[in-house]
């Protein structure tokens, strides 16, 4: 069972007795303070506030709980604000009293602009702000994710443009990273921000979260079937050619794709793909895909499509580069991440290979390898109307200027060049964020199909 008042760091507790008297609102943003990349996707959010936020959330079980807890916690039955949570159980029904803005899900925004506001609509309530700062910049990891797979996006599109076809872009990063990941819960919110970018995943838990969260029956990401070395192997080393004849016959149609280095990589694109079992791979009404699995990923990548190349032939495209006989690919899905994708498409093109013959798999730096920092995310106090009176707040520590925070309620607009900006919230201009959450009701969600579009490249 969820609890609101437990879904918080334990010092925010204390925090209702440490702001100044007379505080009546807490106004606070949300941004990336720059990073790895200079344009970040905002998605996640939905998420968070229908699984945590939306609704009758407090009532007098989770205040129970939430007194009991912390009576031991703390050590001190006293600490705990029993009255300000009754109060939003009896003057709200249990919902939240704040408003939250936010950019469209699936939109990059520039790093330094903000891309979420959060302050409290009754005035009782302005402790509450910043109680939910540590459940909503979670958002992070699902804009982190976003963010890198659609990087990657571009510079596999780069590639395609110019040796071969932009069009197959969508399935050319496959999301291998569900076993990598600390939950369940983290492939299914980091599997769905791949697949804001992409359509091939085996992250199955990304599939049912974007069903739950953005409100469809339709499936977002595809597969198919593929050996583990397990399958491989369990035939015994002297058996391997019977192992990938099995492949072929108990996938006579279609893609699928067989883990080639159980041995000998080389040997088995070359005497068993490419030698006793060349026929039977020509013959098939579909494609193989070879993925070798380990050693230097451009180093043997390249040799794999060499021997592959000379084994079934190569045709060469209207862009002059090779384009393998159309039964073989190859997918590579070990030592995968943004740096290596380039390095081996770049070893590729520079040896004439079309990146059509390649898609990638990417595991845990697809979904692990990242943390709050890759991005740099930050929620800060900007505003506060303290007796009656508005007033900026703002941090400026002279140990880092790169921590400085903005000041005033903020918005976000397009400049008349298209780029966008922040600003603050009285100047002329529509906002790009967005009203999603008001008083405990989620007041715009978003198809998956409209978070991709925002993405779109
Ligand atoms: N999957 C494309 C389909 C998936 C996988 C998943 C860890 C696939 C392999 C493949 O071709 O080889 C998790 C490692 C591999």
């Amino acid at each position: 069972m969820k609890n609101i008042i437990l879904t918080t760091d334990s010092y925010k507790v204390s925090h209702y007795k440490q702001y100044p008297p007379e505080t009546s609102e807490i106004y606070s943003y949300f941004e990336s303070r720059g990073g790895r990349f200079q344009d970040v996707v905002f998605f996640g959010l939905q998420y968070l506030l229908k699984e945590y936020l939306e609704g009758e959330v407090v009532t007098s079980g989770i205040i129970a709980e939430a007194e009991a807890l912390y009576a031991a916690h703390f050590g001190n039955p006293a600490l705990f604000n029993r009255a300000g949570w009754e109060h939003i159980l009896t003057k709200h029904k249990g919902r939240l009293p704040v408003s939250i803005y936010a950019a469209p899900e699936g939109l990059p925004v520039p790093t330094h602009n903000v891309m979420m506001t959060i302050h409290n609509t009754d005035p009782a309530c302005y402790w509450l702000t910043n109680f939910l700062e540590t459940l909503l910049v979670q958002v992070w990891y699902g804009c982190t994710v976003a963010t890198l797979s659609r990087e990657i996006k571009k510079r596999i599109t780069a590639h395609l443009q110019e040796t071969g076809a932009p069009a197959l872009v969508d399935f050319k990063l496959h999301d291998f990273g569900f076993r990598g990941v600390s939950s369940v819960e983290a492939a299914g919110i980091g599997g769905a921000a791949h697949l804001v970018n992409f359509m091939g995943t085996d992250t199955i838990a990304a599939l049912r979260h974007i069903q739950t969260y953005y409100n469809t029956d339709k499936c977002y990401g595809f597969s198919i079937p593929a050996a583990e070395h397990s399958t491989i192997t369990s035939w015994g080393k002297d058996n391997e050619a019977r192992a990938y004849e099995n492949m072929l016959t108990q996938y006579p149609e279609g893609l699928v794709a067989v883990v080639s280095d159980s041995y000998d990589i080389y040997n088995a694109c070359d005497a068993l793909w490419g030698g006793v079992l060349k026929e039977k791979v020509i013959a098939r009404k579909g494609t193989l895909v070879v993925r070798p699995d380990s050693g230097k990923p451009s180093e043997v990548v390249l040799k794999v499509m060499e021997i592959l190349g000379n084994k079934f032939s190569a045709e060469t495209n209207t862009k002059g580069y090779k384009v393998l006989h159309p039964n073989v690919r190859v997918i590579q899905g070990d030592g995968v991440d943004y740096d290596s994708i380039g390095e081996i498409l770049d070893v590729l093109k520079a040896h004439g290979w079309s990146a059509d013959n390649i898609t990638f798999g990417m595991g845990g730096a697809l979904l692990q390898k990242l943390d709050r920092d890759t991005q740099k995310f930050a929620f800060k106090c900007s505003a506060a109307v303290v007796g009656g009176e508005e007033r900026d707040v703002f941090k400026q520590p002279i140990t880092d200027s790169g921590k400085n925070s903005k000041r005033g309620r903020l918005k976000l607009i397009r400049t008349e060049n298209g780029a966008m900006t922040t600003v603050a919230a009285n100047v002329q201009g529509g906002n790009i964020l967005h009203n999603v959450f008001e008083n405990g009701v989620i007041t715009r969600a978003y198809t998956f199909d409209e978070v991709k579009q925002n993405a779109c490249i």
